[in-house]
């Protein structure tokens, strides 16, 4: 270019109330094509949008070229899922704008409030594993890290619930219904993705080598997304792959004449991307998962290797300048897509490429449950990736060496170390875990329990590839953003930067001594709960008594959480008072919030949801209670109606079976918010529980080792139930239809689940959460001294900053630098 304007960098518009005004009313103007005063809503949001983009597009590009020239070592971040939440009010706050915006509007007669409203969520992500990827992404930019992270753009995200009689319908999330205006489509940079067909070997030049020969393919377009860290001036990338038909599917259109035949050959290649599997922690071996996963990874390294980096890079050097990291086994297809990249297409020799890729992945496991391991079948893989299939058996062929070299001809141990297992399948945590340079848990328990039991004989082989990296949140969104007046009086103790050092947060603990604090943490408190009614009024109808302690479990319903014993408790106290063995007037009034969506093949869970439902129509209305036990669950939960529920809460439930989750996120989120842990020691209660003290958290319920303890002797549930009897009670109550309208067959299933199975031993902790129950009620009796214990939480919580999660992967897994 020689014009003067195409050699200079792009520039911001000016970061003033009129220049914002300006902008807004350019693009309502130019790019809506519609006056302010006939403007609907939607323009309004999407112009107010564009704006906000406006002002970060400089830097974004900015920090594009320099990535590119940059020889400094980069993360790809891959994962399926990303919960981003709503993006207005984050990128306002990022780029320092609320303020001017809020006032430009004002003087445009438009109300910020209605504009944040109006944006739809992108749910592209089903729960806690989808929420880190996407408060990963904030601290990667907020730190500076080198770094872009790669995903898939569902047309429609997880499903939106609706209650119809209390059980679950699944509705639709078309969350493009109005345009996204967050996104900037690279047609010019989509990528190809073939699947199927068949391999073959070939001389080339007196080497034999092997080809994947495909059947078909589709084209990956990109959707790129600013991701600006705090007001830091760092623009990142997250990269979201959207299919499309190839020309191929066009041409075949031109050429046969078959119309029709050719249309559905397109929406089937466009079905990759259509939605997101709703499951959370079943996997289904689903063809079009794998199809799914496949295509997201195999665009992201096209794009990495073509892209990103230097077209006469030396591959040796590859591992200095990139870390693609795992998020979960969703993306591991990536190991042999890498191998097969690096033989086939570059050419390098096996040894060489395989030395380059163990360097250059690492692996985050994010679960416990054996049957939430992803194995893929051999039959499918071969059917659908057979080069990627052949990758795979050299692998493990090479991999069954070394454990026969170290232990000798154990065959049993070589059948339960092998990739593919005698049920032919592979085993996705175990392909990770051979190729990785790095195994990490998301809790220092889980990361613990991952080396002696799930990847234990792998521990004993390669040791020094396990650490743990605790998850963390971003305290933008989590604290900021969903919680501005703890914000404000927190910024009016310590002044301003905590909030990207939220260790800071200890100074707030001479603060719990001084009641005049205490009183403002007190009315803090009371305001966000009094903003929760007003958003529950108007959205489902559902009233938040000023004088009730709140207790929320919000998280997806699994039968290891134990939504069914938070239920026990509220039908045990439901029972008490009718039984007339308590007086109405001695229970402490309690509102009970749940939040929680089913994946919608998971029969016990959508039951559960039913019961939690029923037993609110019952609890909400019985006259005997006067109002003192409220059952509040409004549906579809998401990233939107957390922001304003865990400010809100006083008591937070974690009481997942101890060894069972991984770590939690929520229950960070809600101690920094100045809720009371009620919990087990599971996941990474055990090191808010270590950090804010045992005097401000309500432990209950077994241990892991007691856990395993008790299983191994025989589980009986029955026996619990015979010990106490308000166990039975609360059983009986819910079995006899009392729920039900008399019908005893709708929870039988739940009643009969918990006595003669009991899974996740809901009746075996059930006595001690009912202990702990009433050691919180004694506590919140106190209001002061609750409020204090409330603080200490926040003051000792700094630690759960995705900050510190993001820095300790630096320290122990990327060895990356951060970005000049
Ligand atoms: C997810 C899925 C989703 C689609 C169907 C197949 C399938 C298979 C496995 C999984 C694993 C779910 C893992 C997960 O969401 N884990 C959660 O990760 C959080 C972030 O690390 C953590 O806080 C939660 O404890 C953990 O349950």
């Amino acid at each position: 270019a020689t014009h003067p304007l195409a050699l200079a960098p792009v520039s911001s518009p000016p970061a003033t109330v009129d220049g914002f005004v300006r902008e807004f009313l350019l693009n309502l103007n130019m790019e809506r094509g519609v006056a302010l005063s006939a403007a609907t809503e939607t323009d309004k949001y999407m112009a107010l949008a564009a704006t906000v983009r406006d002002y970060l597009v400089a830097r974004w590009l900015e920090d594009q070229r320099r990535q590119r020239e940059d020889q400094r070592k980069a993360v790809c971040y891959l994962s399926a899922e990303y919960l981003l939440g709503r993006q207005l009010d984050n990128n306002l706050l990022a780029s320092g704008l609320t303020d001017i915006a809020t006032e430009a509007l004002a003087a445009c007669g438009i109300d910020i409030d209605t504009m944040r409203a109006h944006e739809v969520e992108p749910g592209l992500g089903n729960g806690g594993l989808g929420r880190l990827a996407a408060c990963f992404v904030d601290s990667l930019a907020t730190l500076s890290v080198p770094s872009i992270g790669y995903g898939i753009r569902y047309e429609y995200g997880i499903f939106r619930q609706v209650f119809r009689g209390g059980e679950q319908i699944e509705k639709p999330d078309a969350w493009l219904a109005l345009g996204s205006p967050w996104e900037f489509r690279h047609p010019e940079a989509a990528q190809t993705v073939s699947f199927a067909g068949h391999t073959e070997t070939y001389d080339d030049g007196g080497v034999i080598r092997s080809r994947w020969v495909p059947a078909w393919s589709v084209r990956a377009v990109p959707y790129n997304y600013m991701v600006p860290g705090y007001q830091n001036g760092r623009v990142n990338t997250l990269r979201l792959w959207s299919a499309e038909a190839t020309k191929a599917f066009d041409l075949r259109t031109f050429n046969s004449g078959d119309y029709v035949e050719a249309v559905r050959a397109q929406t089937f290649a466009e079905n990759i991307s259509k939605v997101l599997y709703p499951e959370d922690s079943t996997p289904q071996g689903k063809e079009l998962r794998l199809q799914q996963q496949y295509f997201f990874v195999a665009a992201s390294i096209a794009d990495y290797m073509t892209k990103v980096l230097p077209e006469d890079f030396d591959l040796e050097d590859l591992p200095d300048r990139v870390i693609f990291q795992l998020n979960d086994t969703h993306p591991v297809i990536a190991v042999p897509e890498m191998m097969r990249v690096l033989v086939d297409e570059r050419k390098l020799d096996w040894d060489a490429a395989w030395a380059i890729t163990q360097k250059c992945f690492a692996y985050t496991c994010h679960t416990l449950l054996p049957e939430a391991l992803e194995v893929w079948s051999v039959d499918l893989l071969g059917r659908l990736l057979p080069r990627h299939l052949e990758i795979i058996y050299r692998i493990n062929d090479e991999f069954l060496l070394r454990v026969r070299e170290r232990f000798g001809d154990d065959e049993q141990r070589l059948r339960d170390m092998s990739i593919v297992s005698e049920h032919r399948a592979v085993r996705m945590a175990y392909l990770a875990t051979v190729a990785g340079a790095k195994v990490n848990g998301v809790a220092e328990l889980h990361s613990q329990l991952l080396r002696e039991k799930v990847l234990h004989q792998f521990d004993e082989m390669m040791p020094e590839k396990f650490t743990n990296v605790t998850n963390g949140v971003t305290p933008r969104r989590f604290v900021r953003l969903a919680n501005p007046k703890l914000s404000e009086l927190i910024t009016a103790a310590l002044g301003t930067g905590w909030l990207t050092d939220l260790e800071r947060l200890r100074e707030l603990e001479s603060y719990a001594e001084d009641p005049d604090f205490r009183a403002a943490f007190a009315d803090v408190k009371a305001a966000n709960k009094r903003r929760l009614n007003d958003v529950l009024m108007k959205r489902d109808g559902f009233e938040i008594a000023d004088d009730h302690l709140l207790d929320v479990m919000v998280k997806r319903l699994h039968e290891y959480k134990r939504q069914t014993l938070k239920l026990l408790h509220i039908v045990t106290l439901y029972e008490r008072v009718v039984s007339g063995r308590v007086a109405v007037s001695d229970l402490q009034p309690r509102t009970f919030i749940f939040g929680a969506k089913a994946a919608p093949g998971y029969a016990m869970a959508k039951r559960v949801i039913h019961l939690i439902n029923a037993v609110g129509a019952v609890v909400n209305n019985d006259p005997r209670l006067e109002g003192r036990l409220k059952v509040v669950f409004p549906p579809n939960y998401n990233v939107t109606l957390a922001e304003r529920v865990i400010p809100a809460a006083d008591l937070s439930e974690q009481i997942s079976l101890a060894g069972k989750e991984a770590s939690g996120t929520g229950n960070m989120k809600f101690a920094l918010n100045g809720a009371l842990t009620i919990g087990t020691d599971d996941g990474a209660n055990v090191e808010i529980r270590e950090l804010v003290g045992d005097d401000n958290f309500f432990l209950f319920g077994m241990s892991e080792p007691e856990v395993e303890e008790l299983w191994a002797a025989g589980y009986r549930p029955g026996e619990f139930a015979q010990a106490d009897d308000e166990l039975r009670r609360a059983l009986d109550l819910i079995g006899s239809g009392a729920f039900s309208e008399g019908d005893r067959s709708t929870f039988e299933p739940v009643v009969s689940n918990l006595l003669y199975d009991d899974r996740f031993m809901v009746l075996a902790d059930y006595t001690s959460y009912i202990a702990a129950q009433e050691r919180v009620d004694a506590a919140y009796a106190d209001r002061d001294a609750w409020t204090r214990s409330a603080i200490l939480n926040v003051a000792r919580t700094g630690f759960f900053s995705s900050d510190r999660s993001i820095r300790d992967y630096i320290d122990r897994i990327w060895h990356t630098q951060p970005a000049r």
